[in-house]
């Protein structure tokens, strides 16, 4: 975290100070494709920190709350995590159960989030409960490490995204000053902002994961000889590669011009939900393609395609899963909801 912090990628679109570099969406974007093409979980560590944790409290925050927590996570020397889903509430966080109290000076927040990235090395915590002093509406809170109640114990036995940990955050009755409630939003589309952001970043980073797939398989495709002849100057093999570089190349251009109307300000969420739906599942079908023509070293960590192709598994469920963004799609051409 600390040397992406020193080369300036996290929080790099916030634009005014804190530290932080204040590159255009396109940017943003391209950075993450090119992290992600070395792992998911490293793009996954830089979005989590930059979208859904420095974004929130660039937002939401006051500006004693942003001077204290932003220059630190642009630097990385804090890291910072986000916990909306839950045991029991993963494409529906509307059914959350935890709950927020008011108390004295602050709140009381109980309550358990899970499969929470970088939550038990986390210093900073963004969680999203129900506050019971406003008719059980979603709010945001600025957890920190070392509050009385909180722990984050590790999810053991990922094997996918295995460069990433992941761990719960629970909530014991942890008391949070009123100052680190994000004072004026209020309900989903609070962390639904922030998940915009995010989902956005990883329509590109996962093609930076598929890009590394297609390049590995035309290079293995060369050096491989069987029948006397080189793997890729089959038909069948070939095919493949101009399959790969065509799904690629439409979903990169696709992610570009979101970028440009994100930065036009014109956007809506629905063109992110098909951009990151789309380039999860093409991404997904390259790796497992790329696994397959590497044959029997396809398995092999030494080629790295299968751990691309493992941790997109993730990618294509995390942040809503390809289904969810579907249904999304699905409710904004026709107005009708197919999630009940
Ligand atoms: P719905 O009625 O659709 O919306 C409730 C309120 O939210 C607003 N809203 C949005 N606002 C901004 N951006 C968006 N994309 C928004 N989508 C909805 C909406 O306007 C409404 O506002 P208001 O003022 O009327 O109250 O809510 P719903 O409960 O019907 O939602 C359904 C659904 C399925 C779309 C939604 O729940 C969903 O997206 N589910 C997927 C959950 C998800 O993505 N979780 C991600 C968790 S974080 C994570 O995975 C991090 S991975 C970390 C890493 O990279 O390592
Ligand atoms: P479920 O919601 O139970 O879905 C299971 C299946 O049912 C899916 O195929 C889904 O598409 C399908 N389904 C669900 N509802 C419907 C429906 N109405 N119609 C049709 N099909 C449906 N969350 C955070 O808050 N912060 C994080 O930092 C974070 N990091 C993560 C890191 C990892 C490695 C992983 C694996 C997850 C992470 N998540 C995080 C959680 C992630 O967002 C959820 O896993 C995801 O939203 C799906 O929720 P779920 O796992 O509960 O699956």
């Amino acid at each position: 975290m600390r040397k992406f912090g020193e080369v300036g990628l996290l929080g790099a679109t916030i634009k005014d100070g804190y530290g932080c570099s204040g590159v255009d969406y396109v940017s943003y974007g391209l950075v993450a494709r090119e992290v992600e093409r070395v792992d998911s979980a490293y793009r996954s560590a830089m979005s989590v920190q930059s979208s859904l944790v420095m974004h929130p409290i660039h937002q939401f925050a006051s500006e004693e709350i942003k001077q204290k927590f932003l220059p630190g996570l642009a630097s990385g020397e804090l890291i910072g995590c986000f916990g909306l889903t839950e045991p029991d509430s993963g494409s529906d966080p509307a059914c959350m159960t935890t709950r927020a109290k008011k108390v004295n000076g602050g709140y009381r927040l109980t309550g358990s989030k899970m499969w929470i990235t970088n939550s038990p090395i986390a210093d900073v915590f963004v969680v999203w409960a129900k506050n019971e002093a406003e008719d059980n509406q979603i709010c945001g809170f600025v957890l920190e490490k070392g509050m009385v109640g909180l722990s984050t114990p590790e999810i053991e036995g990922k094997l996918s995204l295995k460069a990433s940990i992941t761990g719960e955050i629970v909530m014991d009755n942890v008391f949070v000053p009123e100052e680190n409630m994000f004072p004026t939003v209020r309900g989903l589309k609070g962390p639904f902002s922030c998940l915009n952001m995010a989902r956005y970043g990883i329509s590109w980073g996962v093609l930076g994961a598929a890009e590394f797939c297609w390049h590995a398989s035309r290079q293995y495709g060369l050096d491989r000889i069987q029948f006397n002849r080189p793997l890729a100057q089959t038909q069948l093999f070939q095919t493949k590669l101009a399959n790969m570089q065509t799904e690629i190349t439409l979903g990169l251009q696709a992610s570009l011009r979101v970028g440009q109307i994100i930065e036009q300000g014109n956007w809506d969420p629905t063109m992110i939900s098909l951009v990151k739906r789309n380039n999860c599942g093409k991404s997904l079908d390259i790796a497992r393609m790329s696994r397959d023509m590497h044959g029997g070293n396809g398995i092999a960590d030494e080629f790295h395609v299968i751990r691309h192709m493992i941790n997109l598994e993730t990618v294509n469920t995390y942040e809503g899963t390809y289904d969810i963004h579907g249904l999304i799609l699905g409710r904004a051409q026709t107005g009708l909801q197919a999630f009940y």
